[in-house]
C-alpha cells in the first residue's frame, strides 16, 4: 500500500449529560481523529485519550504532539505501509498506546477497505450482534441514580456498571440491588480510588453478587489486587493495569486478575488488543470490551472486537445516544439490547461531512 498523507483532526463533542467518575467530571469530549488517506481509499481511527491525563497519562494534546513529530513520520517512511508494519515501526517509541492504537487502527481500516473486508472479519468475529452494557457515572443522590438506571433498564441495557468512589459505593450497590432483584447484570468501576486498607469496606459488597468490581487499586499495584483477591469474594476485573498481553499473563498468573476489561487504545491498538482476548481465552479468563466514550469511528471497532468468541461478559459498548445527541457516524442504536457489528468494508461507517464540520476545531495535514 502507498499513502498519501495522514490528517490529524481535533473535534470537540458535547456530552448529553456530564459523566462523573473517581477522578473527575467530563462535559465535552475532546477527540483526535486520524485519517490515513492512499491512492484507493482512506482509513479513520479515533484516539481515546481525555482532555487531561487523569484515567492514564497519556491526553489530548500530548497524542496530538506524538502523533505529528514521531508517529505519522516513521508511518509515512515505511516503503510499503501495513498493520504490522505500523505496529513495529511504533513499538521504537515508549508509550503512547492511545496515540499508536488511533493511527494503527486507521492504517488497518484503509487496508481493509482496499481489500473489501470488515474489521470482524479480519479481527475474527463470530456474532452479528453484541450485547450491550452501560457505565452510569456517580450520582448527587440515590435517586437521582435510580431514575438513570431505570431510564438505561427501559431502553434496553443488558448489564449496568455503577462508577464507584469511596463514599459512593455500599449504598447504591444495595438500592440498585434492591429495586432491580438479583437477576440485574450488575458490576462496578472504581478507577483506582481505594487502598488495600479498604479491602474490609470492599469485601462488603460481596453480598450484592455483583459480576466484578473493576480497578479497585492503582495501576501498577497487581500484587495489591492479588492480596485483594484473597480478602474479596467478588472477582476483581483489572482495567487499567493491563496494557499489554504480557502484563495481562502476569495479573492472571499471579492471581490479580479473574476476568479482563479490554480496551484497544489501552493497549496500544487492536492486534495487542486481539492478542489479549487469545490469551485469556487461553486461561480460561473471560473478557469484555470497555469504552471511553468514543464516537461511531471508535464504536465501530470495539464492537467488531466485541464480537470475537471469548467477549463472554456485555460490554461498555452502548449506543451512541448514551453519550451524544448527534454522532459522527450514522449512530449505533440498540436492538433487544444488542448492538449490531459493521458488516461494510473495514470499519463499515464513515463520519457524515456536516456532522464533523460541526465540531471540528482544527485539521492538519501531514503529506508523505
Ligand atoms: C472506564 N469508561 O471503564 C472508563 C473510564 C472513563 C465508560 O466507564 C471522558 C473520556 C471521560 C473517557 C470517563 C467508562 C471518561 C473517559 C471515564 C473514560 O474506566
Ligand atoms: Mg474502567
Amino acid at each position: 500500500m502507498k499513502l498519501e498523507g495522514v490528517e490529524l483532526r481535533r473535534i470537540a463533542m458535547p456530552l448529553v449529560a456530564p459523566f462523573r467518575t473517581s477522578f473527575g467530571t467530563e462535559l465535552n469530549r475532546e477527540v483526535v481523529l486520524v485519517r490515513v488517506v492512499s491512492p484507493d481509499a482512506e482509513g479513520w481511527g479515533e484516539c481515546v485519550a481525555m482532555s487531561a491525563p487523569r484515567y492514564s497519562s497519556e491526553y489530548v494534546d500530548a497524542a496530538a504532539d506524538v502523533l505529528r513529530r514521531f508517529l505519522v513520520p516513521a508511518l509515512l517512511a515505511l516503503p510499503d505501509p501495513d498493520v504490522y508494519g505500523a505496529e513495529r515501526a511504533f513499538a521504537r517509541f515508549k508509550g503512547h498506546p492511545m496515540a499508536k492504537a488511533a493511527l494503527e487502527s486507521a492504517v488497518l481500516d484503509v487496508s481493509l477497505r482496499e481489500s473489501g473486508t470488515s474489521f470482524g472479519t479480519f479481527l475474527g468475529a463470530v456474532h452479528d450482534t453484541v450485547p450491550a452494557g452501560v457505565s452510569v457515572g456517580i450520582m448527587d443522590s440515590v435517586p437521582e441514580l435510580l431514575t438513570a438506571v431505570d431510564r438505561y433498564l427501559d431502553e434496553g441495557y443488558l448489564r449496568i456498571k455503577l462508577k464507584i468512589e469511596p463514599g459512593w459505593d455500599v449504598a447504591p450497590v444495595r438500592a440498585v440491588r434492591e429495586r432491580y432483584g438479583a437477576e440485574l447484570l450488575l458490576q462496578v468501576d472504581a478507577n483506582t480510588a481505594y487502598t488495600l486498607a479498604d479491602a474490609r469496606h470492599l469485601a462488603k459488597l460481596d453480598p450484592f453478587d455483583l459480576l466484578l468490581i473493576e480497578q479497585p487499586l492503582p495501576e501498577h499495584d497487581l500484587a495489591g489486587h492479588a492480596s485483594l483477591a484473597q480478602l474479596v469474594r467478588t472477582p476483581i476485573c483489572l482495567d487499567e493495569s493491563i496494557t499489554s498481553a504480557a502484563v495481562a499473563v502476569h495479573a492472571i498468573n499471579i492471581g490479580a486478575t479473574r476476568i479482563v476489561n479490554i480496551k484497544p487504545g489501552r493497549v496500544g491498538g487492536y492486534l495487542e488488543a486481539r492478542r489479549i482476548h487469545d490469551v485469556c481465552a487461553a486461561h480460561g479468563i473471560p473478557v469484555w470490551c470497555g469504552g471511553m466514550l468514543e464516537t461511531g469511528i471508535g464504536r465501530a471497532a470495539n464492537v467488531a472486537l466485541a464480537a470475537l468468541p471469548n467477549f463472554t461478559l456485555p460490554g461498555d459498548t452502548s449506543a451512541s445516544d448514551r453519550y451524544y445527541t448527534r454522532d459522527i457516524t450514522d449512530p449505533f442504536v440498540l436492538e433487544d439490547g444488542h448492538v449490531r457489528v459493521p458488516t461494510g468494508a473495514g470499519l463499515g461507517v464513515e463520519p457524515d461531512p456536516d456532522a464533523l464540520d460541526a465540531v471540528t476545531v482544527s485539521t492538519e495535514w501531514l503529506a508523505a
